[in-house]
């Protein structure tokens, strides 16, 4: 079998369980082939040249850690800049957000060359490399150029918008046309798909072929959906162990009376966390019954902080919560408790099985694992309601949640309602139908559907 080189813009050792689910689960395949994970070290020289960088290996059981140092202006330029200024806001279709400031693209294309430069001398021949992410979108025509001739298949773990949106980055079509250098694109959901076909029709003048194959610049690939998952048996490990179990118990107990409502995201303005806030304020505004007896939980960890619409949107939410309490809260219950921090990874299924609703409404998300997390949580004899944003990538396949339009304040209030009303049967069927769906198209099962589509993609070079 041929060895898996991954390369993502971080490194996790596979080992570990901190490293999450993507990180196992490509662990697993990276150990059995004895694989190569290659990207960033996390390190950041201050002075260091551009262009440049300290490569560091490290042996994890029978898989290689190949990690790259990037100079502050690299870093800067590529990750701050480009990456999280363009890319993240554009592709979530907030081009009221981008910062099309022309010093990012340089570094962009420079640290995708270094790490082409970087990773080809251990490179072997039949090695088969797997791109993730909107980071590395040219790393793989950087190789191309570098003579690389090994199968090369692209995972965008965030949405790819509509065509007309991504015209507005200036470099669209050079980004369009270097996807063409992978044999296989992966995308979270049809939707997606559909607007690269989209794209490669109307905007790059190409072709769309039968079985998800495009053709355009001269150049064939397929690009499908290959919706992630979560490890349904590492989550359900955690969820038996003391930590959740405690978190479970101790919620239950401080929340005897009341229900829960909760969420879990990064604080990021693609999660739709202050309009969830709105929505559960106009609930307590129109269903004077919920006040006492619902709170909501939202924890939201701090990401990105060195990027400015991001404090805008702490402020925002701080500013929110603080109201609700204010205008709602009673001297025995506070309506919002807003948390800043991460929740320890090993009590997320404890949480999620105590709350009565999970809130999962981003204005858009390339697929969302929390959604797929709470329903993993559940207890199947009792469970909650999911409630998740049909802008979510998830709302392709979980057609059994509640889903709203997290834009429309009252109607999303008025969905909140109808989660905390559901009859028993009524949560045990549609948790049920959702738990099969998130068993069946596992993290797993992702892994595996995107290798295998890769080894058959059409390799003309
Ligand atoms: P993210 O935008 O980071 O991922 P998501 O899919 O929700 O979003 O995954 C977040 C993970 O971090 C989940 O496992 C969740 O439990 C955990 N997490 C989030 N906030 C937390 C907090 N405050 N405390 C503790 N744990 C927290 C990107 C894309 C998604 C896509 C994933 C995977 O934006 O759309 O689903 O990659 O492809």
């Amino acid at each position: 079998m041929s060895r898996l080189v991954v390369i993502s813009n971080r490194v996790a050792d596979p080992r570990k369980a901190a490293a999450g689910g993507l990180a196992v689960a490509l662990g697993e395949s990276l150990q059995q082939t004895g694989g190569l994970w290659f990207g960033w070290s996390g390190t950041i020289v201050e002075d260091g040249p551009t262009g440049e960088g300290e490569l560091h290996k490290q042996q994890a059981g029978k898989v290689t850690l190949a990690t790259l140092d990037l100079s502050r202006e690299d870093h800067d330029s590529y990750y701050l800049g480009y990456s999280n200024k363009v890319l993240w806001p554009v592709f979530h279709g907030r081009l009221d957000l981008a910062n099309f400031e022309s010093n990012y693209i340089g570094g962009y294309r420079r640290v995708n060359q270094l790490f082409a430069r970087k990773l080809l001398p251990l490179l072997k021949d039949d090695d088969i490399l797997w791109v993730h992410d909107y980071h590395l979108i040219p790393l793989a025509a950087e190789l191309r150029a570098m003579g690389c001739r090994q199968r090369i298949g692209f995972f965008l773990h965030i949405p790819l918008p509509p065509q007309i949106t991504i015209a507005a980055i200036p470099q669209h079509e050079w980004l369009m046309r270097s996807l063409f250098a992978y044999d296989l694109v992966g995308l979270q959901a049809e939707q997606d798909v559909e607007h690269f076909r989209r794209y490669v029709i109307n905007e790059a003048q190409g072709q769309a072929l039968d079985g998800d194959h495009f053709r355009a610049w001269g150049q064939t690939l397929r690009a499908s959906a290959f919706p992630i998952g979560i490890d349904v048996d590492e989550f359900n490990a955690l969820a038996a162990a003391k930590e959740s179990r405690d978190m479970f118990e101790t919620m239950r107990r401080e929340y005897s009376q009341r229900r829960l409502l909760l969420g879990i995201d990064r604080l990021d303005y693609s999660k739709g966390i202050p309009q969830r806030v709105q929505a559960f304020r106009e609930l307590l505004a129109n269903y004077p019954e919920n006040r006492r007896s619902a709170t909501l939980i939202q924890i939201a960890s701090p990401t990105r902080e060195d990027v400015d619409a991001y404090g805008d949107i702490r402020r925002e939410l701080e500013s929110l919560c603080g109201a609700i309490n204010g205008d709602y809260g009673e001297l025995d219950w506070m309506p919002v408790r807003y948390i800043h921090r991460v929740v320890a990874r090993k009590r997320v299924p404890g949480l999620c099985r105590a709350a009565a609703v999970g809130l999962v409404t981003p204005l858009r998300d390339g697929m969302n694992l929390v959604a797929k997390e709470y329903i993993a949580a559940q207890d199947p004899d009792d469970p909650g309601v999911l409630v998740l944003s049909r802008f979510a990538g998830a709302a392709e396949q979980l057609k059994e949640a509640l889903l709203v339009n997290p834009y429309d304040t009252h109607g999303t209030a008025e969905t909140l309602q109808q989660a905390l009303q559901m009859p028993l049967a009524e949560r045990r069927v549609r948790h049920q139908r959702l738990l099969e769906r998130v068993r069946e198209q596992d993290v797993h099962w992702w892994r595996r559907s995107f290798l295998e589509a890769l080894r058959e993609a059409p390799a003309e070079r």
